[in-house]
């Protein structure tokens, strides 16, 4: 008998398109190599051209089954992106409180890059006066950033500057991302201080779920036993990687190419 990865949770979305949410995350956690479990918080009715509703599961359902598998496994890490409600977003910090989990990592997800709401106002409210003081990491991009801490965040400076409030709003570590900016950095602010990631911006319509695919990335390196700079450095090689070696399946924006270490879509 083999000796098992370790399990990475992740507690999401589910899009039909499998570029972001549960689908995308667990092709993630095997591209690392992990073992992925998962929880459902919201369906969505979406495809690369959009997300056009949402409907959340009940949230004793969801606190059953994160219960019911944390029973059985002990899981290394824990990624968390869309809640959908207030109501789920209580279901998932009763769970954190009481099971306090490792390497836990926060993609605070409001909207989908179509403009579509993917969390209530009570789930927002539960999220910053719970989810981010339990979380280890949390990983805004800039937008959210923004919209968390009531700050402007377009410049680098004012990422800092997000991320320290945010560290000051509860969260252990904080990355804002920035991959869609002309600059192409990330910053990320810890107990260490502050650190800045470049890399050259890539121009790809296939985009669909970086965000997800970044925190999860993050997760399973944390899992994995790498320092958070080090789980934050693999994470955007890993993102831009996945970019660059993808492809569109539909007419819309395309996903990554999540598996591009296992197999060449090309051949
Ligand atoms: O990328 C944010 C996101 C996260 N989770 C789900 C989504 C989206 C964006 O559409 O659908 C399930």
């Amino acid at each position: 008998m083999g000796e098992p990865p370790p399990i990475v949770l992740t507690i999401a979305g589910f899009d039909p398109s499998s570029g972001a949410g549960i689908t995308a995350d667990i092709k993630t956690i095997a591209a690392h190599g992990c073992y992925g479990v998962s929880t459902i918080t919201a369906l969505t009715v979406q495809s690369g051209l959009g997300v056009r509703r949402v409907v959340a599961v009940d949230p004793k359902l969801l606190r059953d089954s994160l219960e019911e598998l944390t029973r059985d496994v002990k899981v290394s890490a824990v990624h968390i992106g869309m809640l959908g409600t207030g109501g789920v977003a209580e279901a998932v910090a009763g769970f954190l409180e009481q099971a306090n989990p490792a390497n836990c990592v926060l993609d605070p997800v409001l909207q989908s890059s179509s403009g579509c709401s993917l969390v209530d106002q009570r789930g927002v409210e539960v999220l910053i006066e719970r989810i981010i003081l339990l979380a280890d990491v949390v990983t805004p991009n800039v937008d959210e950033a923004g919209w968390l801490t009531g700050l402007e965040v377009e410049s680098l400076e004012q990422m800092k500057l997000a991320g320290e409030r945010l560290r000051g709003m509860g969260a252990d570590a904080v990355v804002v991302t920035g991959g869609h900016l002309d600059c192409a950095m990330d910053v990320l602010v810890s107990k260490a201080g502050v650190e800045t990631f470049r890399a050259d911006r890539l121009e790809s319509s296939n985009t669909h779920g970086t965000g997800c695919a970044f925190s999860t990335a993050v997760a399973c390196q944390l899992a994995l036993g790498r320092s958070l700079g080090m789980a934050v450095l693999f994470a955007k090689a890993y993102v831009l990687l996945a970019i660059r070696d993808s492809y569109p399946i539909g007419r819309g924006t395309g996903p990554l190419n999540h598996l591009y270490r296992k197999m060449n879509s090309k051949s």
